[in-house]
Formats: structure tokens, C-alpha cells, sequence
């Protein structure tokens, strides 16, 4: 390790800032031909001159300095059009742009919508046109230029429209005013220090920059529990700073939101109620939201965990979900402002014994009653599964249930549960997999994706929110690789029908440089096996948990068999898994819709994935793969510990030709995954051979 770090030249500490946007050098000879030549020069369109086309005018000069070696020079459009050689050119349409006009037909004009992008080489004009509806379409297009010139695009043919899917594509930050992030596993906040918003005013503009050329464009930026100081927020002590990040977010085309504690009118306000129907609360939310936008004119809205994990909420005055997500939106209405509301509420103070209640139940049973009594700047903030983004686990039934209400799905790019970032899983897949189940609920083709793009019931709001991965660790992530999860979502937000392996080879290239192919191919090979790898010595066939207590990592099979959390796998001397049937479970099962519920109900038709996570089975059951429950444990844990090995050993093939400084703090996170993989094998392995007294068929060592 020492030896290692004396080796390592240039500036270690700064290894992976840039990220995606890196920039590499393009050499000479390495493009199809000299984008010098179309680069050289730029003409911008913009009469109106707003913070968003600024971003876009330096972000690409910016970029093509880097990767050309020289700084492109702004001119007008007549210099341009006068000048030697070609140019590019970038702005909105109603700027008057008769040369965007000339390049693009009306058709791309009304294709791309308000955020989209159209960029075209338009030979005969000798230039490379960047052009959109408005500024922040133009900013996507330039990132998306930078990204087609730093992976090699050609420059003398381009011509492509695109869209952002979703409407909102949000960025959930779970960090403390006092500096740690809820679930961070890459340093302390960037936001926050000892109890005040930071002045380093420059990271956070760098990770705005990160998202917006993902194409992220809201970011609610505290806990969403809320606490003492966060509650103060909304009052003028953190303001005012709190306008400044926003201002930052702003130039990227980002809306500011706030997580907000239930019980402010109490605890800021001086009331002694909450209640959602108090005419005083109703009035105090109205005067708060005057100030919010006082403050902050593009304000987004209020992001709300409420009645949850033990935080405030309307049930406190025998009110529902829909009267206190209501009244916030009414307060926030005059203002175009929106309340985004988790649907994250079960009983956290279960007993054990009890095998009735069922915690993957009660999404669904708490919101579907309420389907078409919330207001229309209401969307409901639903995550990916019922439990708490597991491993694996079923889809959550909450899609495509609500007809009438708007909804969003929310994912977690922090890996609370998937080796929090010291472990190499890349999300994307599981991801996919979720945004692409099909629900029925509207018959065939009433995927996940087309309830949260809005397109199944037609809904005014909706789209994608994730809980962020980032911290102050240089490389934002702490594991390097992790990077690509936080690029991923973005660009699955913005286009679900993206591929996994498109959206990690964009990134590869971007962060590595696109001409090593052994390098990308390698790289992209460890990303697409990883989850698959770490599923595999972890909790088996969908059970999920099997962590260690509060801070889930590392494996403690009975962590959580006793407690109150209501996350149980049920394992004795004869089987395991959870019976959600409708038959004799939960009932859990009848929350799907159309084929679905049979498909799951049956423990004949239940795919071998997500097995125990709908059935208890003995250790003998066989699955459809043709082993029983038993050996597959084995087996997996088994395999998954030399798969481990086998990402760490791809990964020492690229030593030679990678900055020797993110080679080393990648190399090291691998080791001790390969390390910690044998620990969960071992004790997996080792806790069922004891519960069943059934021997591996292959004779391998458990203890
Ligand atoms: C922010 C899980 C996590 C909590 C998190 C909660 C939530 O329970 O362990 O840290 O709290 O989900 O999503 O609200």
C-alpha cells in the first residue's frame, strides 16, 4: 500500500473529480477527422443573455478546450459566417437564429419540447448547430455534444433530436445540516458544515454541472427526516444562503426543493397544532410559502416524509395522507410550487411474533384508498420496491394502482443495501428491470416506466427522484466505479429505453478516454456482472436484509429477525422465505394486478429470483433452475466469492495505461470486497448448513 502511494504520480487527491466530464485530450489521428476544425470558433445566439446560456457558452468552451487543447474564441454570427473554416453555433429558435432556421425544419422545432436538443452539421453553412426551444434545451445539447466529440463521434455528420422522457428528473440529498449524510458513504456533505450552508460555493456548482449534463433538473437538497436545525430552513437564519445554492442550481437549469418537517407550524411557528385543517396551520403554510418565494422566486416545492420511521404527520390529528399533502399544496399553488410526498410509511414498531402484518403491504394499503383525493401539485414519491431497496425484491404494487394520482418513483443510487460503495454493484440493471415490469394495469404495455413518465393515465406531474451518492470525497463517490451509478440514473431519467451497457460505456469512455477498448470492454464487463455477483453472496432468491443492525453493512443473517422493522426472512430447520400468498400469507400478492397475482401466487410459476421473498419453502423446494433452495445458496455464495476474485484480477490486467492514481483507489476497494464476499459466504453458508443439517453436495469447506 505505502509503495503503492509513492508511485503515484500526479495529483492523487484529485483522482476522479472531474468525473464524467474529464475531457480527456483528443490526440490527433484519433478522431474521423479534425474537430478542430469545426471548433474553433463559436456563435451564440442569445440576445436575451440568461444564466442557463451562460452556463452553456462556458461549459462548452470549457469542454473543446480541454479536449482540443485550445480555447475556442466567441464571434458573432457574421464574423463566423465570414471567417475560414467552420464553427458551431448554439441557441434557442425564438432568438431569431435564421441560420438555426435554416438548419433544422420546423418538425425538429416542435419534436424536441421544452428541454429537448437538436444538433445537426449543416455542411453547406460549414457549421455544427446546436439549437433548442429554450436555454436549458440548449445546455443538454451541448453537454450531449461534448459527450458524441469525447467518445468519438463524427463531427461532419451529426444529426440527431432528443428529448428528456420524464418531466422531472430529481436528485435527493440526505444530508445534515451538522455535515453527515443519512446513508453516505463518500465523506461528509458538501453543503453543509457544523451547522451552517457552506460558502464553497465551487463544489457545489461542479456537482450541478455533474447532474445538468446528465439532465437532472430539480434537487431537494436536506434529509428528508428533519430535524431541530434543518426545520429552521424556512426561516431567515438559513434563507438566504439557501438562495444562494439555489442560484447555483439555477445557472444549470435545477429547481431547489426543500424537505420540510410536518410539525414546523410548532416547532418554527409557535402553534400548538399541526393539524392539517387548522385554519392557523393553513394560514401559517401560506405565509411561509410567501417568504420561500420571496427568497426564491423558481422555488420547486416542499418534499415530505411524514408519518414515517417515527417523523410527524397528519395521522398525529386523526387526518390522512391526502388532507396533509393537500394543504401544503395549497400553500405552494399561487406559486406554480409542487409537494412531492413519500409513500415510505409502515408500521416501524412491529412485533416479530406477529406474522400477520406485512410491511411489503402497507404502501399500497395506506395510498390506494386515497387514488383521486390529492391536489394536482401533489405526486406521490414511491420507491422502486415495498420493502427498502434491497438486493432484490418485488416491484412495488403501488404502480399503476393510482389512476388518478400523480406519481413518481424513487430510487436509491447510495447503496445502503448493495455494499455502500465499498462493494462494486452497478445499479443500472436492477433499475431497468424495475421501470420496464409490466403492471396491467391498463392490459398489456402498462410498464412501470409509462406510469412514471405520466403517459399511462396522463398525469401533469411526474418522473423520476434517487437518493444521491455523493459527498466530499474527491472522486464524489468514494469507490471511483460508483460514478457510474450517479451518471446512470441521470441518463435513465432522462430516457429509460437507454441500454445498461450504453448508458456504463458512455461513462467509461468519458471518465477513462474512449480509445483503450481492452480498458472499456474490461471495465464494462465488471459493471454489467456486478450486481449479479453481489446478489450472489448476499441474501438469497429476494429474501432480502440479513445485515448487520442501523448500519447495514456486512452480513448478520439474523440482524434484523427479531426486531421491530418488520423485515424478516423466517428461517428454521425446515425452510424459509415469506409467505405472501393470498392463500395462507400476507395477501401481499393480491396488491398485483392481471397475470401478476397468479404469477406470484403460485410458488410453481414464481420465478426462482424472488422465491422467498413470496414463499415459505423448505430447504428441498427444487427451482426452476433444477437445484433446490439449499444448494443454490451454496452454490451462489460459493460462485460469488470467486467472482469477486475475478473483478479484482480484471481489474489488476489494466494496470498498465491507466492513471496509476485511479487505478490504486479502485484495485483497493476491490481487494476488500473480495475479502468481505468470503465473510458472507461464511456465514451464510455456515447459518443454513447449521439450520438444516443439510450437507453441500459438492463437499466444499463450511464451518
Ligand atoms: C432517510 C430507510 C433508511 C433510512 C431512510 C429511510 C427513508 O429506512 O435506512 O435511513 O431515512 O429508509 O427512506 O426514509
Amino acid at each position: 500500500m505505502s509503495n503503492r502511494v509513492n508511485t503515484v504520480p500526479g495529483d492523487p487527491i484529485q483522482a476522479g473529480y472531474k468525473a464524467w466530464l474529464n475531457y480527456k485530450r483528443i490526440e490527433p489521428g484519433e478522431s474521423n477527422e479534425s474537430p478542430a476544425a469545426w471548433c474553433s470558433r463559436i456563435a451564440v445566439n442569445d440576445k436575451s443573455s440568461s444564466v442557463v446560456m451562460d452556463s452553456a457558452v462556458s461549459e462548452l468552451i470549457r469542454g473543446i478546450e480541454a479536449m482540443l487543447g485550445r480555447k475556442p474564441v466567441i464571434v458573432s454570427l457574421e464574423e463566423a459566417a465570414a471567417g475560414e473554416g467552420g464553427y458551431l453555433i448554439i441557441g434557442t429558435w425564438d432568438e431569431g437564429g435564421a441560420l438555426l432556421d435554416r438548419t433544422f425544419d420546423g418538425q425538429a422545432h416542435q419534436a424536441i419540447g421544452p428541454e429537448g436538443y437538436a444538433i445537426r452539421t449543416n455542411r453547406a453553412e460549414r457549421c455544427i448547430a446546436i439549437g433548442a426551444q429554450t436555454d436549458a434545451g440548449v445546455l443538454y445539447g451541448v453537454f450531449a455534444f461534448l459527450r458524441l466529440f469525447g467518445t468519438g463521434s463524427a463531427m461532419d455528420s451529426l444529426d440527431l433530436t432528443d428529448h428528456p422522457v420524464n418531466s422531472l428528473r430529481m436528485m435527493n440529498q440526505w444530508d445534515n445540516i451538522d455535515g453527515s449524510i443519512e446513508r453516505g458513504y463518500a465523506g461528509k456533505s458538501i453543503f453543509y458544515a457544523d451547522h451552517e450552508i457552506t460558502t464553497d460555493h465551487e463544489r457545489v456548482r461542479d456537482y450541478a454541472r455533474l447532474l445538468a449534463s446528465t439532465g437532472i433538473n430539480a434537487i431537494a437538497i436536506n434529509n428528508v427526516n428533519v430535524h431541530q436545525f434543518e426545520t429552521m430552513f424556512l426561516t431567515d437564519r438559513y434563507l438566504p444562503a439557501i438562495a444562494g445554492l439555489a442560484a447555483i442550481f439555477r445557472a444549470y437549469g435545477i429547481k431547489l426543493f426543500l424537505s420540510i418537517n410536518y410539525a414546523s407550524p410548532i416547532e418554527i411557528g409557535g402553534l400548538t397544532t399541526a393539524d392539517p385543517l387548522d385554519a392557523d396551520v393553513r394560514q401559517w403554510w401560506k405565509e411561509k410559502a410567501a417568504e420561500v418565494y420571496a427568497a426564491i422566486p423558481d422555488f420547486g416545492g416542499f418534499l415530505v416524509k411524514a408519518d414515517s420511521e417515527n417523523r410527524p404527520g397528519p395521522f398525529s390529528y386523526g387526518r390522512d395522507h391526502a388532507d396533509g399533502s393537500n394543504m401544503l399544496a395549497e400553500a405552494l399553488l399561487p406559486y406554480g410550487g409542487i409537494v412531492i410526498w413519500r409513500c415510505f410509511v409502515y408500521n416501524c414498531k412491529q412485533d416479530w411474533r406477529d406474522r400477520a402484518t406485512d410491511r411489503a403491504r402497507a404502501a399500497y394499503d395506506h395510498f390506494k384508498p386515497l387514488d383521486g383525493r390529492f391536489m394536482d401539485n401533489v405526486i406521490l414519491q414511491v420507491k422502486n420496491g415495498p420493502m427498502d431497496f434491497q438486493v432484490r425484491e418485488g416491484v412495488s404494487p403501488l404502480f399503476g394502482a393510482m389512476e388518478k394520482t400523480n406519481l413518481m418513483i424513487e430510487f436509491q443510487i447510495t447503496q445502503e443495501y448493495t455494499g455502500q460503495q465499498r462493494h462494486l454493484c452497478y445499479l443500472v440493471p436492477q433499475w431497468k428491470e424495475v421501470l420496464d415490469f409490466e403492471t396491467y394495469a391498463q392490459g398489456e404495455g402498462s410498464t412501470v416506466k409509462r406510469v412514471v413518465d405520466g403517459s399511462l393515465y396522463g398525469n401533469r406531474h411526474s418522473g423520476f427522484a434517487a437518493v444521491s451518492n455523493i459527498g466530499s470525497d474527491a472522486n464524489w463517490t468514494g469507490h471511483l466505479l460508483a460514478q457510474a451509478n450517479l451518471y446512470g440514473y441521470g441518463r435513465l431519467a432522462w430516457n429509460p429505453e437507454l441500454p445498461a451497457e450504453q448508458i456504463a460505456e458512455e461513462w467509461i469512455q468519458q471518465v477513462f478516454g474512449a480509445c483503450n477498448k481492452k480498458l472499456v470492454q474490461t471495465i464494462l464487463g465488471m459493471l454489467m456482472a456486478s450486481w449479479s455477483i453481489y446478489e450472489s453472496y448476499t441474501s438469497p432468491l429476494g429474501v432480502g436484509w440479513m445485515v448487520n443492525p442501523d448500519h447495514h453493512y456486512g452480513p448478520n443473517v439474523d440482524g434484523y429477525e427479531y426486531s421491530k422493522w418488520g423485515t424478516y426472512h423466517f428461517a428454521d430447520l425446515h425452510g424459509i422465505g415469506v409467505d405472501r400468498t393470498m392463500k395462507t400469507g400476507t395477501g401481499y400478492t393480491g396488491q398485483y394486478q392481471g397475470p401478476n397475482v397468479e404469477l406470484y401466487e403460485s410458488v410453481a410459476t414464481c420465478p426462482d429470483e424472488l422465491l422467498l421473498f413470496f414463499h415459505h419453502v423448505p430447504y428441498t423446494h427444487v427451482l426452476h433452475s433444477g437445484k433446490t433452495v439449499i444448494q443454490h445458496i451454496y452454490d451462489t455464495h460459493f460462485e460469488g466469492v470467486e467472482r469477486a476474485e475475478q473483478l479484482k484480477e480484471a481489474w489488476a490486467s489494466l494496470n498498465e495505461g491507466m492513471d496509476p492514481s485511479l487505478f490504486a483507489q479502485v484495485a483497493d476497494r476491490l481487494a476488500e470486497q473480495a475479502v468481505h464476499a468470503r465473510e458472507w459466504r461464511d456465514i451464510v453458508n455456515t447459518y443454513f448448513y447449521r439450520k438444516s443439517g443439510i450437507p453441500d453436495a459438492r463437499g466444499r469447506t463450511i464451518y
